[in-house]
């Protein structure tokens, strides 16, 4: 058994790239960190890579992370500049035994000094979101924090390896320096190949709160199948959110078992994965939260995932 699950429907090219590799016994590493790369090159997802909105400063800083399993090696990245490939970057810190999590400047000479390709990653496009931003601020009060698509993937090989990785710009209109849950370990990703990994995307703030991708691992170590290890670990955290501060973030977590069961859970409306096994074609489902807490995924229509890229790749109007 293989199989690889991913957050939105974003990962879905870079699943479909990288699953021929799996399919002949590539390794759970390479095909994280190729997925994760497809989606970091596209210019069109506003969160990942190259075309990631940029800080309240205009500027785009970085976060992704590499966890693997197996071996437990785990590298990170926070607030990365001009680099095109922070998961890349990550792998290569997961490879030694100290100095795994790298911030700012750090990171960025540690990226230099290894030749990761060096990149101008804010776009004219995402300098029309900032501007537009801006306008929709002055007018309508809007929080800077609307909206998320942080990638977070999980992978299993043939020879049973797991790996988890993730990959974000954060938040739009962050303050220079924030970092969400996504290259925290624990709260972003987590994988232990003997149990199952968990990746989770939405309000980094409130997902670390719940440390909630560690918490699902440990659910289905108690034996609780993925899809149910998911929906337990989002219901409980926005429940206890909701009772002591009022509010629960978007919280939106994906998962899969070293046999290849997955899960996913969300407490908002439109949150969507892809997922692959050696039984099953890449395939992208939404996910729909229901009354008693479980959730309804729904087979992605051909006409759902092509209004997503065109909605994503229209041409922007500046705002005055
Ligand atoms: C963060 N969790 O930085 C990330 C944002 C996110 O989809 O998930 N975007 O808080």
């Amino acid at each position: 058994m293989w199989g690889m699950i991913a957050t939105w429907r974003m990962a879905l090219e870079g699943i479909q790239k990288v699953t021929p590799n799996l399919e002949v016994g590539g390794t759970a590493g390479d095909a994280i960190e190729g997925a994760i790369k497809e989606v970091e090159d596209f210019p069109y997802f506003k969160s990942v890579g190259y075309g990631g909105l940029p800080n309240e400063e205009m500027e785009v800083e970085l976060d992704a992370a590499y966890l693997d399993g197996s071996t437990f090696d785990f590298g990170a990245v926070c607030a990365l500049k001009q680099f095109a490939n922070p998961i890349s970057v990550a792998r290569a810190l997961s490879a030694y035994k100290v100095n795994n999590v790298l911030v700012g400047d750090g990171a960025a000479a540690f990226a230099k000094a290894h030749h990761f390709e060096e990149k101008d990653m804010l776009t004219d496009r995402a300098k029309i979101h900032f501007h537009n931003r801006l306008k929709d601020i002055e007018r309508e009060q809007l929080t800077p924090y609307a909206g998320h698509d942080t990638v977070g993937m999980v992978g299993l090989d043939a020879s049973g390896d797991m790996v988890a990785g993730t990959s974000t710009s954060g938040l739009f209109m962050k303050k220079p320096g924030r970092v969400g849950d996504s290259p925290f370990i624990g709260s972003g990703l987590y994988v232990d190949s003997t149990i199952g990994g968990a990746t989770a995307t939405g309000l980094g703030e409130d997902l670390m709160k719940g440390v909630i991708s560690y918490e699902i691992v440990r659910l289905m170590k108690e034996g609780l199948s993925p899809q149910k290890a998911c929906e337990k670990a989002v219901s409980d955290l926005a429940e206890r959110l909701k009772r002591t501060r009022g509010e629960a973030g978007d919280i939106s977590v994906v998962a899969m078992n070293a046999k290849g069961d997955f899960g996913a859970a969300s407490n908002i409306e439109n949150f969507s994965f892809v997922v692959v096994t050696s039984t099953l074609a890449p395939t992208v489902f939404r996910v729909h939260p229901q009354s008693d807490g479980t959730m309804r995924h729904e087979l992605a229509t051909k006409e759902w995932l092509e209004a997503y890229l065109e909605e994503r790749m229209k041409p922007l109007e500046v705002k005055e």
